[in-house]
């Protein structure tokens, strides 16, 4: 490699933050029926070579990836062709994410210079996806000619695809020849008469559908949709919303009918309502689930197959690592005045690197992991962790805009969730009310990870029962929560702490969507 190529890489190591901090951190199944090393389980585990080079730099596909690669998407979809109740696609505001929302609509041609000017800026950046803010196949000629487009000018860039699935089976082999090898499918029920509660209308071949008959139709297609690209070994994942009253005890059903149709993840994630969305749902006062009814349905079907559980519930035209927005950083009007150099070495150089972080993250788990060895014990306590990314503990208290959840037991750790929050540190002040809501996301927690911490926020903590920790300042997030379980446990062992059941936290609506 040249000398200006190397320099060139560690310029962009230096500016990324979260993947230079001094080191460095699957999701996964077999592309049938089967279960694998998911969650935070580390590495290649049982997949196959093929599709483990397909997810290990999905971020969406693999939670371990998720800490080091990035996605974009592009708004080129604008049209949709059905509803769901828990939609307003004319809802846009740049503080607020939820199904369809985006700022700016594309062409084809201005969405590839797009993804040309993120991929040159942000090398981590391994994945287009197409989500919207419509359905991507009731909009089939921009969402493929932009594919066209990215794949003759950066060939290295993931294609990922969205949708309702209801025109799914027409494009299944236009899929396949673009080598769009990820595709999800949202599906919410296999039973129409739960569908007629979700969607009111779907427009197909001409004809508007309603009720019992349109749900009936849209889940045929989907299942039919689904069964097609799995034969033709596209990795398939569903997403499904979980709707309290709804469809929350159905979901179990819809696991088990896209498990036997080889999807190879489940997304379940918390339907997002509030009045002032303007959604069906929101409007008549449907809530979202908590995060223990969001948990235990996950926990429940887990043994069935993989779930996917840091889905950040993205914008139509988010950009970075997942739980970050810099899509202002790319709006069109700047994207035309950049000074666009796509360079291939580079972006290797730099995913090697990453790949270097990341093996490092995994040796450190593991080895931290033998220090549990001969403890048993039924106790399982959830750590709540300010992170920027690369798998480490990187982010101040009061500058964090969502905590990452993880579950330690003598079993292992696993990235459970993350819970959004209003940041504490307003302008320099911490606010009162912010530190409530935190407590909220939280609240299920014993112990907040954070590279930094306030006086006020710590003592507000503490009164709660939930230890804000600095001193894994820096360290990766899965060896340092392994550290404090085995210290916890003897804690809990000597008498100092008294191991407790705590209470059930929110899910705070109003946070990112769109796949
Ligand atoms: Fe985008 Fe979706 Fe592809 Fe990922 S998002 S099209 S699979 S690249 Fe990912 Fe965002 Fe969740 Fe979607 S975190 S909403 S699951
Ligand atoms: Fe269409 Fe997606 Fe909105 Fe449903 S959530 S109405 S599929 S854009």
């Amino acid at each position: 490699m040249e000398f200006g190529t190397r320099k060139a890489v560690a310029q962009l190591l230096v500016m990324q933050p979260a993947l230079s901090a001094s080191g460095q951190k699957g999701c996964g199944s077999k592309g049938g029926s089967g279960k694998s090393g998911c969650g935070s389980a580390a590495g290649q585990g049982d997949l196959s070579p093929e599709i483990w080079e397909k997810v290990k730099s999905h971020p969406c596909y693999s939670e371990e990836a998720h800490h080091h690669y990035a996605r974009m998407h592009v708004a080129v979809a604008s049209a949709c062709n059905i509803q769901c109740n828990y939609c307003n696609r004319k809802y846009d505001c740049s503080n607020e994410s939820r199904p369809g929302v985006v700022s700016e609509r594309l062409t084809p041609e201005q969405a590839a210079r797009k993804v040309l000017a993120v991929a040159s800026n942000i090398p981590q950046m391994t994945v287009l996806g197409i989500a919207g803010p419509g359905d991507p196949l009731a909009n089939p000629e921009k969402t493929f000619k932009t594919f066209e487009l990215v794949t003759q000018t950066a060939p290295d860039i993931k294609l990922c695809l969205s949708t309702n699935g209801l025109m799914l089976p027409e494009y299944v082999d236009r899929i396949s020849a673009l080598n769009i090898d990820h595709v999800t499918i949202t599906i919410n029920m296999i039973d129409p008469e739960i569908g007629a509660k979700i969607y009111p209308w779907i427009y197909y071949n001409k004809k508007r559908y309603e009720g019992a008959e349109a749900a009936k139709i849209l889940s045929e297609r989907q299942l039919l949709g689904l069964e097609m690209l799995t034969e033709r070994g596209i990795l398939c994942k569903v997403n499904s919303v979980m709707i309290p009253g709804i469809n929350d005890h159905h979901l179990a059903e819809v696991n088990k009918a896209v498990k036997s149709r080889g999807a190879f993840l489940h997304n379940i994630m918390p339907l997002i309502s509030a009045p002032e969305h303007g959604t069906v749902f929101g409007l008549a006062g449907i809530r979202g689930p908590t995060a223990q009814e969001l948990k235990a349905l996950q926990d429940s079907c887990e043994g069935e197959m993989n779930m996917m559980r840091h889905c950040r519930q993205c914008r139509a035209d988010a950009v970075g690592l997942l739980g970050e927005d810099r899509s202002d950083e790319f709006t069109t009007e700047k994207v035309m005045e950049m000074d666009v150099h796509y360079d291939l070495e580079i972006r290797q150089a730099y995913q090697e690197d990453v790949e270097r972080q990341r093996a490092a993250v995994v040796a450190a788990r593991n080895e931290e992991l033998k220090t549990l060895a001969g403890n048993e014990s039924d106790i399982s306590i959830l750590i709540a962790v300010a992170s920027k990314g690369g798998g480490r503990i990187n982010q101040h208290f009061g500058h964090a805009k969502e905590f990452q959840v993880y579950e330690v037991s003598t079993s292992g750790v696993k990235f459970v969730g993350h819970r959004r929050v209003d940041n504490y540190c307003q302008g320099g002040f911490g606010e009162e009310e912010s530190l409530e809501t935190v407590i909220r996301a939280i609240n299920d927690c014993v112990a907040v990870f954070i590279s930094r911490i306030g006086n006020c926020p710590r003592e507000g903590l503490l009164k709660v029962g939930i230890e804000p920790v600095e001193r894994f300042a820096l360290e990766y997030i899965e060896q340092s929560s392994l550290a404090y379980f085995r210290e916890y446990l003897e804690r809990v062992r000597s008498g100092e702490v008294e191991h407790k059941q705590r209470g059930d936290a929110d899910i705070r609506q109003g946070a990112l969507i769109t796949t």
